[in-house]
């Protein structure tokens, strides 16, 4: 690999419209947080770069729909997620916004570049718009059923539930999320990204020289290039944004995936004068974090966005995770299925490297992955516990007992004490070769090799047996252990940047070059060390219970949600309703039809006429106690015989979700026949 000079590190922008959870973490800031630290302790020059992505349709329409304005909403999420970050040691050096005004001027000045350069096409095209609510409905805004899966809750941008992105015109049967009306199509002009034209440079840019890609980022893009790049919107006529910086472009913004990754761009310029060489110089490689649902945006239509400004670098890679899914069943914030990071450090209070541990051993690197609170426990007690902490406190404790806490010199060491000496340098190398290939599981299990390795050394050698008859060799082995250990701190900091510092602390050590790791002399003899604590404790089961149980009761309340409310219908026309004649009626008489349980013959007085209606509340209602009871009707469906009944009519009954049939009366007596509407 090339030698670069300095590093930029991006992290998917999260959005501002929900907190963070532990999918968030596992997909992109773990990983990336692993490596930022990983190369500051290298000493290399790196920045990483993250902040909040406030546009885009799904901030407009949580707020819509809790009747505050975006801005509040961006307001609310930034601060509680910048502060989730800060507690669980994701440490960017800067945790910016898309709403401030270095991105508005950046994001705006990157259009009109561009837009002055002649790359975009300009076109007017039909789009659907809602005439109630006054406004074009783009991504979010629109739904129907997906032309791919049936699905009739599919998004203008793209059908959850099979997951193909869509566009609002490929929509069967759309309605507005606004107003619940159905849109007309009406002209509108936008500025559109000829990615088609960049199709040739992609392909050699990324299947010909960026064959190293994760398979799983390298297949994505392979599939978007083969299917051939289209042209696409970079502007929405919408009321929340950048706005698009062109005359005569009132009411359009810039597309919230336009203007996000300039947000890493701007968030660069915030921080540091200097930003330009992070950006411009070509000795800076550039790797975004993210999730895979953001590939194609991160190597396809970012890069042609770069090329086509021209004075910007490219990423050299883009390691993105597939998801993780959250006891067997898939992260979702509408459903509360969650774990959310401001409520675990409530119920786990200072253990965010057990989660920051569990995530990175368990990470969704090359297909998605299950997070379990058995498998959590299973980390944290099996290997944090009994690996890592049981080598560390024996080391510690043994040290403060025979030498008070001095470091005892290395004697003569035997073939077994060499062979281990060794093995922390092939094990510090092969995390390290890990950890520049970004696969953090890997560098995580051999990192806690290395606690493995200790802790059958000292099982091995038996210190507190052998103190008693050879006091020399019992300075070797500790003298040994001890330089196990203070490489540990130093090859853990990056997965556990909390426990790593208390380790510092009690045997202390300053240093955290990782170039000092694979050393075998970090601590000389005569160091002095402190008492340690336990770096760990085991979590019982109580505590995972009661986490397992959370997760149960909302299932249970989802489903009861939605057991409860029938899901909406397809809208109807104002038409469609005024068609039906709905109006009040009072039952004359009542009678069961003989042979049936549930069907009761009625007479009633319609205000028009006198009729009979056949109905099947039988079982909800004894007719003789109707008789007198004034109900609603639908007077204009067509009769229908029904046990040799003609029924001329309906009555209209409210279900609930158990079945139950409740008659809909007025809530005053009025007359027969009037009206409802
Ligand atoms: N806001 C999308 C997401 O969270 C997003 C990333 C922007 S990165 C420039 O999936
Ligand atoms: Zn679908």
């Amino acid at each position: 690999m090339k030698n670069y000079k300095r590093y930029l590190i991006t992290s998917a922008l999260p959005y501002a419209n929900g907190p963070i959870h532990i999918g968030h973490l596992a997909g992109v800031y773990v990983p990336s947080d692993i490596y930022t630290r990983y190369l500051r302790m290298k000493g290399v020059d790196v920045i990483s770069i993250c902040g909040s992505d406030e546009h885009g349709v799904p901030i407009t329409l949580k707020a819509r729909k809790e009747g505050v304005t975006p801005q509040a909403i961006v307001d609310r999420y930034h601060e509680l997620n910048k502060k989730a970050f800060k507690d669980f040691g994701i440490a960017f050096d800067i945790y910016s916004r898309t709403s401030n005004k270095v991105h508005y001027d950046t994001a705006s000045e990157f259009f009109k570049t561009l837009y002055d350069k002649g790359e975009f096409i300009e076109k007017s095209s039909e789009q659907y718009y809602d005439e109630e609510a006054g406004c074009f409905l783009a991504d979010r805004y629109i739904m129907g059923t997906c032309p791919h899966c049936g699905n009739e809750n599919a998004y203008g941008d793209q059908c959850e539930k099979c997951g193909t992105s869509l566009s609002p015109n490929d929509l069967i049967n759309p309605h507005s999320t606004v107003s619940g009306s159905k849109p007309v199509l009406k002209e509108t002009l936008h500025w559109y990204l000829p990615l088609d034209k960049y199709e040739p440079w992609l392909k050699k840019w990324i299947l010909e020289e960026h064959t190293e890609w994760k398979t799983n980022v390298y297949g994505q893009c392979k599939s978007w290039i083969d299917q051939g790049l289209q042209p696409r919107a970079v502007s929405r006529d919408l009321d929340w944004g950048v706005p698009v910086p062109v005359d005569g472009a009132k009411g359009k913004v810039l597309y919230v995936w336009f203007d996000a990754p300039i947000g890493y761009i701007s968030a660069t310029k915030e921080l540091t004068p200097e930003w330009e060489k992070y950006w411009k110089d070509k000795e800076t490689r550039m790797i975004h974090f993210i999730g895979k649902d953001n590939i194609v945006f991160h190597c396809i239509i970012f890069p042609a966005m770069l090329k086509a400004e021209g004075s910007f670098i490219l990423p050299d890679n883009v390691p993105a995770n597939e998801f993780l899914n959250l006891e067997n069943d898939k992260i979702s914030t509408s459903r509360n299925w969650a774990v959310w990071l401001h409520e675990y450090l409530e119920d786990f209070p200072g253990k965010q490297d057990v989660l920051r541990y569990a995530l990175c051993a368990n990470a969704p690197e090359t297909k998605d992955n299950d997070f379990t609170w058995k498998d959590f426990q299973a980390r944290n007690n099996n290997e944090l516990v009994a690996i890592l902490g049981n080598f560390i406190n024996r080391t510690l404790v043994l040290t403060n007992n025979y030498y008070e806490g001095k470091v005892p010199p290395r004697g003569k060491t035997d073939q077994n004490d060499e062979d281990v000496l060794r093995e922390i340098g092939r094990l510090k190398n092969n995390v390290e070769s890990s950890l520049e290939n970004f696969r953090f599981r890997e560098a995580l299990k051999e990192a806690m090799n290395l606690a493995r390795l200790g802790n059958k050394y000292l099982a091995d050698a038996e210190p507190w047996k052998v103190v008693k008859t050879d006091p020399e060799r019992v300075k070797t082995i500790m003298n040994i252990s001890l330089q196990i250990t203070a490489n540990l701190t130093i090859i853990f900091e990056p997965f556990l940047p909390f426990s790593m510092e208390k380790l510092r602390g009690w045997i202390n050590l300053d240093s955290m070059r990782w170039d000092n790791a694979g050393n075998t002399d970090l601590l000389s003899s005569g160091h002095q060390i402190n008492k340690p604590d336990l770096l760990f404790d085991k979590i019982e089961d109580e505590a995972i219970t009661k986490q397992v149980e959370k997760l149960l009761s909302t299932k249970k309340a989802n489903e009861a949600a939605s057991a409860k409310t029938a899901p909406a219908k397809a809208p109807v026309t104002f038409d469609d309703f005024s068609r039906m004649d709905i109006r009040t009626a009072t039952i004359l008489e009542a009678e069961k039809v003989p042979k049936t349980t549930k069907l009761l013959k009625l007479k009633i007085d319609t205000g028009i006429d006198t009729r009979t209606i056949v109905s099947g509340i039988a079982e909800h209602y004894d007719p003789e106690k109707i008789i007198g009871k004034q109900i609603s009707i639908i007077a204009n469906l067509e009769p229908r015989k029904i046990k040799g009944i003609e029924s001329q009519g309906m009555i209209l009954m409210a279900e609930d979700k158990d079945g139950k049939l409740v008659m809909i009366s007025p809530s005053e007596k009025v007359s027969n026949g009037s009206t409802i509407k």
